[in-house]
């Protein structure tokens, strides 16, 4: 009853390939020890060359098969289920650094690290956010100065970069002053082995605890001319490549929803009180009824921009909508599923406070619910909320 209204039983099958071979991958190498990781906030790096060999990383981009959005989500659905930190890991790599890359990087660039990223040789992060700058990227204060001879120097803290402590290469997004012959906010390719560069994990979290949430030092790092990002030109470049992990998010947290509403159906038509299934009771049901509502809504929705965004034709604004309504969704039946289980629901190994904690970083990372809500609300009245 997941697929109360045939939504995903409706997708075609040339569209579930990718999503068959991660979930089998999972299967096979992941979901027996997902609770240990979780406890030890370790991410399973044994397991990205093999993300790689299934054609998972990079999948949607045009040199590495360009799966459609529907596979792609349909990926991120598997991934999630088992937890989120496996589809933050995937839409880092592939959304964030491999799209910042194809999109703006030179064709030197693209040569030098898509094939590796995409075989899941090397890892890649993207650092926009800042400490003191989270939702308001424009004002971040890392800086990209003219050095001697033609190269950059780069100086600032980044923070909240997923995969910062395990990647090859930071895409590190930062202001350059017009006196070093550029304008605005650019990109630039560093490697993790730059003098200068350093990236510290973030510890003690008691969310997303298997990734390898990061911040990023840099230190009058000194970089080529060619590790410019030769056309990303302002923020919107880090914010289309946002756009693309965002998508990835709206999907991922529909299997994160599914896996806690099974667990919750499960416990609820064993266990018995007062002589009954809990199954029977009528609030159980009514839980029950607002979960698969919540589901539906958000397989609907997905679905629905998954074909915009094949047909060319999805807006940004429309992804804020869908971002933001099946994180809340998911959020909303993970509560409900932890209610359910009574007791049993904060045990690590009943899954749904695992959900639960990821879903509150879901809400946060990527654009806030409360900036969501504002991007919809600036594009339905014309008035921007933020300035
Ligand atoms: P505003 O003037 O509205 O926009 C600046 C320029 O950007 C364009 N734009 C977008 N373009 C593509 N996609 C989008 N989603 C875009 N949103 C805005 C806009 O059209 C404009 O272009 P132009 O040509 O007119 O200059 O900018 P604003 O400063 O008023 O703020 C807009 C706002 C608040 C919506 C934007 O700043 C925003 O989305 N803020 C949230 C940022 C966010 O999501 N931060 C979290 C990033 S996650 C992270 O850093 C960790 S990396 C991921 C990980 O490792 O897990």
């Amino acid at each position: 009853m997941l697929d109360y209204l045939d939504v995903i039983a409706d997708i075609p099958s040339s569209a579930w390939a990718l999503a068959e071979r991660t979930r089998e991958l999972l299967e096979r190498r992941v979901i027996s020890r997902i609770d240990e990781l979780y406890e030890s906030g370790e991410f399973p790096r044994d397991v990205i060359p093999e993300l790689g060999s299934i054609g998972l990383l990079g999948a949607p981009l045009a040199q590495f098969g360009q799966a459609s959005p529907l596979a792609w989500g349909l990926a991120m659905r598997e991934l999630e289920r088992v937890d989120s930190g496996l589809r933050s890991f995937a839409s880092v790599q592939t959304c964030l650094a491999m799209e910042a890359i194809a999109r703006f990087g030179s064709l030197a660039q693209q040569d030098e690290w898509l094939p590796r990223l995409a075989r899941g040789e090397v890892i890649g992060c993207f650092a926009l956010t800042e400490p003191g700058h989270g939702s308001d990227p424009a004002g971040m204060e890392t800086r990209a100065t003219r050095g001697a001879n033609g190269t950059w120097r780069l100086n600032g803290h980044k923070r909240w970069a997923t995969n910062g402590t395990i990647a090859s290469v930071a895409i590190i997004w930062a202001q350059t002053a017009p006196e070093s012959g550029s304008k605005g906010v650019r990109g630039f390719l560093v490697p993790a082995n730059a003098p200068g560069f350093t990236a510290r994990p973030l510890e003690r979290k008691l969310s997303l605890r298997i990734s390898a949430s990061s911040e990023l030092f840099l230190d009058n790092v000194e970089l080529p001319e060619s590790a410019m990002l030769p056309k990303a030109t302002g923020l919107g470049a880090p914010l289309s490549c946002l756009n693309e992990a965002r998508y990835s998010i709206l999907w991922g947290a529909i299997g994160s929803a599914e896996a806690c509403y099974t667990a919750a159906f499960e416990h609820v038509t064993k266990r018995e009180q007062f002589g009954r299934p809990l199954a029977g009771f009528q609030m159980v049901q009514n839980d029950l009824v607002e979960m698969v509502d919540q589901i539906s809504r958000s397989q609907l929705l997905a679905a629905r921009l998954a074909q915009l965004k094949e047909e060319g034709r999805l807006r940004y604004q429309q992804l804020s909508l869908g971002k933001r309504h099946n994180v809340r969704a998911a959020q909303d039946v993970a509560r409900r599923a932890r209610a359910l289980l009574g007791a049993e629901g904060i045990l690590l190994d009943r899954i749904v406070m695992r959900h639960l904690c990821n879903l509150e970083t879901l809400a946060t990372y990527e654009g806030t619910e409360q900036i969501h809500t504002l991007v919809v609300g600036q594009d339905l009245t014309g008035l921007s909320a933020f300035r």
